[in-house]
């Protein structure tokens, strides 16, 4: 198998999961800024021109960094990072569905729309980077009062793919400049614990 990576927050969600399985995988790194996720071969691979992907033995390839993910649930249930039973693997796909829609995008958007790398990626609108990033901060309101019961993780006591995917919108977060204001507590208390993980550096 093989997996194409990138200096990228989506790639990253891969690496972070594999390095909290202690897995390592064939990667090759593709320059995104040099457009070789773009590349006509590896459009064959990925019509989206994007990474991550997998290349299986056989050939299949799989597109989509929480698919790549779950495929190596399957093979690697040690850490189970998608949930051990029924309750927690539906928790984990809420929560990670919630952190994409609610908090990711918002803030991803803010890059899309503002960014020059994106400029002939997107039709950027920078007013919608505006609303956005004021959407994000009402939605880290929201996940703060979410987080006020003082749980550890997202989904409870156990660290799962939805932090990861936390881990990234953090990274992202980052790079716009959005920090998580003071009075924020909960939601300082959840990146700091986040951040404290050796696999944040993946
Ligand atoms: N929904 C996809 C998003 C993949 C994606 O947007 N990848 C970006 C990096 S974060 C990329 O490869 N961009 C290549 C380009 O813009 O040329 C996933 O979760 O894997």
């Amino acid at each position: 198998m093989k997996f194409y990576d990138g200096a990228a927050p989506n790639p990253r969600r891969v690496r972070i999961f594999l390095a909290e399985k202690g897995v390592e995988v064939p990667t090759e790194r593709l320059d995104i800024p040099k457009n070789e996720a773009r590349s006509p071969a590896f459009l064959k691979k990925n019509s989206l021109g994007a990474v991550p992907v997998l290349e299986l033995d056989d050939g299949t390839i799989i597109t989509e960094s929480v698919a790549i993910c779950r495929y190596f649930e399957e093979l690697y249930p040690d850490p189970p990072l998608f949930g051990a039973d029924a309750v927690e693997r539906a928790k984990v796909e809420m929560w990670n569905r919630r952190i994409e829609i609610e908090i990711m995008t918002n803030i991803g958007a803010v890059a899309l729309h503002t960014f020059d790398f994106f400029k002939d990626r997107v039709m950027q609108v920078p007013a919608y980077a505006e609303a956005q990033r004021e959407t994000s901060m009402k939605k880290l309101a929201w996940l703060d009062g979410e987080l006020a019961d003082g749980r550890p993780y997202l989904t409870g006591d156990r660290f799962s793919v939805a932090d990861i995917t936390g881990m990234t919108a953090s990274m992202i977060a980052g790079f716009v400049g959005i920090e998580i204001p003071e009075e924020l507590s909960n939601l300082r208390r959840w990146d700091d614990r986040l951040r404290s993980r050796p696999s944040w550096d993946a």
